[in-house]
């Protein structure tokens, strides 16, 4: 088949599909008999690095070709089989079943899975999670390279040696020309050079097929044989809307860049970095992992209307299904891992569990000991991981990221990174680390080097206080987050929408930032809010650049913000009041980010005042300094 043929006729594409399916099963049913208890390992072996999904494509073709082989070939092997991908995948939510025969705790009837979320086991819980998946998928991996005629086969298996999973930085600017959300996820097929030779298949990263949906649980998913992104319809027939996804992520991805990097410069305690759920209006942590990382599940699942669902990865339940659920998460384990390096004395807490999961019941108190249910640490089934036994993932699970294998390591070297990928003046592209393209100087400057009329009027520096801080503005929002019955968006604009078609709201041009609050219906704790913040501070710094806005300070900050600051809420494709949600509010605060000596250390962030006079007596903002107070850092 010619490389050029990457858009085949469904048929077509499906009956390539089913001929192309490794049969791998009995090998898996061995290794399930050999064991009942799957231990969690990560891969054995040295250390090597999970590479951004781009650059394995571009630089590793061998990897790039066994991860997709792999991929395909993992998710055929039968549902029954605990070390394939549906019951690994159906760990996180449905369907409603023991894992390693770990039992429901006695009073957890009603819930999804074993995924804690609004937890403080959320980082490693998740980072366990996905060094089960990396080293059953190796072992696919090594079945696949094995596959390949003798000719090709030295190659292959040298490529499959130093293979870990791959991460998908959806933070960062992708090349220039490409899209935020790569055409590798999202693209209906691909031809990949396979052991008899070149041939198109279905994309393994688009959709995941169900030989079997029904234990799904929730309707329409018992009837979906594939998983869907921006479903068109709830019919079994159903297609993802893809380009929804894409243009979704393009719109919000430069905050989300922001978001990252002031989690990285502000947060610097874990308990409020780890979760949602942690009362973060009283600490700098006004933002945390698990939150930026919900807003990345509903924009890949869709919204939902009133008459059509949200995709997978909308749910906690289902989301673990979709294939791009690994590549987000391989993510924000980084994340995780380059906020260590930043705060390496940062590390501990407890908190009480606000809701069951499988095996936690609700009112249980979680710290860095609790047993990380269901990761056995080895055979012998006696023993879970703790978070604690996580903390180095390296030498725990035998993976790293490029940023630590290209460098020192060093709570510098990483800082340089993360300036260089995420900061206000980033230069670097997704997954770029080479020591080659390392780390240049951050130039602070160069935000505003664009010339621009209006700025000639005026004396210094429009973005900067007298002491030379960036002003930095950011609008924190508190959402109780099962008070509307499932999944529902925080959307906040400059000016008002273009539409007051909750579809349009996350793909318009006034769009500043979204926060996504992942739900599953019928989840009970109404009270417990779920913390976010959407950094401002660069919409308002473009507005300076046009002429709309004079400068940052407050004086001209804060009428402008009370003029222009518009925000919505959405919930299964329907507007909500905000004002008619209990505990619902939106703070606005101002900070100001001391510029690093070098690139070398981040930003230092001064106490952030409230601003309550720009979201008074608006539906939904907040009207008092009540629960808006001065957050020291
Ligand atoms: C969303 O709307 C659909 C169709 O009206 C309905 O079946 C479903 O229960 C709604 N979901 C929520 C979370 O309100
Ligand atoms: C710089 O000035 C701003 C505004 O006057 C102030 O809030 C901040 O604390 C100052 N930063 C430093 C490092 O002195
Ligand atoms: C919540 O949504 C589910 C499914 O979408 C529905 O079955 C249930 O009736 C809803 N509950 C309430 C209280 O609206
Ligand atoms: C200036 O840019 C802001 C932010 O993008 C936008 O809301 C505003 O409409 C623009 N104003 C003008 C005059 O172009
Ligand atoms: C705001 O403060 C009031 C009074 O202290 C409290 O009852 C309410 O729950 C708070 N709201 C939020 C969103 O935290
Ligand atoms: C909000 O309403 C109160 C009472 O009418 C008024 O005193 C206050 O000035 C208003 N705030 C703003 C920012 O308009
Ligand atoms: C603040 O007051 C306004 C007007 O009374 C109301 O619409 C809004 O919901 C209030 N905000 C909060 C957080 O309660
Ligand atoms: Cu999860």
């Amino acid at each position: 088949m010619r490389l050029t043929s990457l858009v085949l006729s469904l048929s077509a594409l499906s009956s390539v599909f089913a001929l192309y399916i490794p049969s791998l099963d009995e090998a898996g049913d061995e290794i399930e008999k050999r064991a009942s208890v799957v231990a969690t390992t990560g891969i054995a072996g040295a250390v090597y690095p999970r590479l951004e999904v781009r650059q394995m494509l571009f630089n590793k073709p061998n990897q790039w070709t066994l991860f997709i082989l792999a991929m395909q070939a993992f998710q055929a092997k039968s549902q029954s089989d605990a070390t394939g991908f549906y019951q690994i995948a159906g760990i996180h939510g449905v369907p409603h079943v023991n894992y390693n025969g770990v039992g429901q705790c006695s009073t957890c009837g009603g819930t999804d899975g074993y995924c804690p979320h609004d937890s403080i086991l959320f980082p490693a819980w998740h980072r366990s999670y996905l060094a089960l998946f990396e080293q059953q998928f190796k072992a696919v991996v090594d079945q696949v390279a094995a596959s390949y005629p003798a000719s090709q086969r030295a190659a292959m298996q040298g490529a499959a040696s130093t293979i870990r999973l791959p991460y998908w930085d959806w933070a960062a600017h992708p090349m220039d020309g490409y899209p935020t959300l790569p055409r590798i996820v999202s693209d209906r097929s691909m031809t990949v050079n396979g052991p008899t030779g070149q041939v198109s298949i279905v994309n393994p990263l688009f959709r995941h097929y169900f030989s079997d949906p029904s234990a799904l649980y929730y309707s329409p998913f018992v009837n979906w044989k594939y998983t869907l992104r921006y479903p068109n319809s709830n019919a079994n027939s159903a297609s993802s809307q893809e380009q929804s996804a894409i243009s979704a992520f393009e719109n919000i991805r430069a905050n989300l860049q922001d978001q990252v990097y002031q989690l990285f410069s502000t947060c610097s305690d874990y308990l409020h970095f780890s979760n949602d759920d942690a009362g973060s209006s009283s600490t700098s942590c006004s933002n945390s992992l698990e939150g930026i990382h919900n807003t990345i599940h509903t924009t890949a699942g869709g919204p939902g209307s009133s008459t059509v669902s949200a995709g997978h990865m909308t749910y906690l339940a289902t989301a673990a299904f979709d294939p791009i659920f690994w590549l987000h998460h391989c993510n924000v384990d980084r994340l995780f891992a380059l906020w260590q390096s930043q705060h390496p004395g940062a590390w501990g807490g407890t908190q009480t569990a606000p809701h069951n999961t499988w095996t936690v019941a609700a009112g249980s108190s979680q710290g860095m000991d609790s047993p990380l249910t269901p990761f056995y640490k080895d055979t012998s089934g006696s023993a879970f991981w703790t978070s604690n036994q996580v903390r180095q993932w390296d030498t725990t699970f035998h993976y790293t990221y490029p940023e630590f294998s290209n460098s020192d390591g060093s709570q510098k070297s990483i800082a340089s990174y993360i300036n260089k990928l995420y900061g206000p003046s980033a230069t670097a592209t997704a997954g770029s680390s080479k020591r080659s393209a390392a780390p240049e100087p951050v130039v602070a400057n160069e935000v505003i080097a664009r010339p621009n009329p209006a700025l000639s009027k005026r004396q210094g520096d429009p973005l900067k206080a007298a002491n030379g801080s960036l002003f930095q503005y950011i609008a924190n929002i508190q959402a109780p987050r099962y008070a509307l019955n499932g999944s529902y968006y925080v959307y906040l604009f400059q000016g008002e929408p273009g539409s007051e078609d909750p579809m349009e709201w996350i793909t318009d041009e006034a769009l500043i930032g979204p926060m996504g609050v992942l739900a599953q219906p019928d989840m009970t704790d109404k009270n417990l809010v779920a913390a976010g913040s959407v950094p401002l501070t660069r919409a308002m710094t473009n507005a300076v650049y046009n002429g709309s806005l004079f400068d940052l300070t407050e004086d001209s900050a804060v009428p402008y913000l009370k003029d222009t600051l518009a925000w919505r809420v959405a919930s299964n494709g329907t507007a909500i009041d905000p004002g008619t949600i209990d505990n619902f509010e939106i703070a606005v605060f101002a900070s100001t980010a001391q510029l690093p000596p070098d690139e070398y250390s981040l930003p230092a962030w001064s106490d952030f005042i409230p601003l309550v006079e720009i979201t008074q007596n608006k539906s939904g903002g907040a009207n008092t300094t009540a629960n808006a107070t001065t957050i020291t850092r």
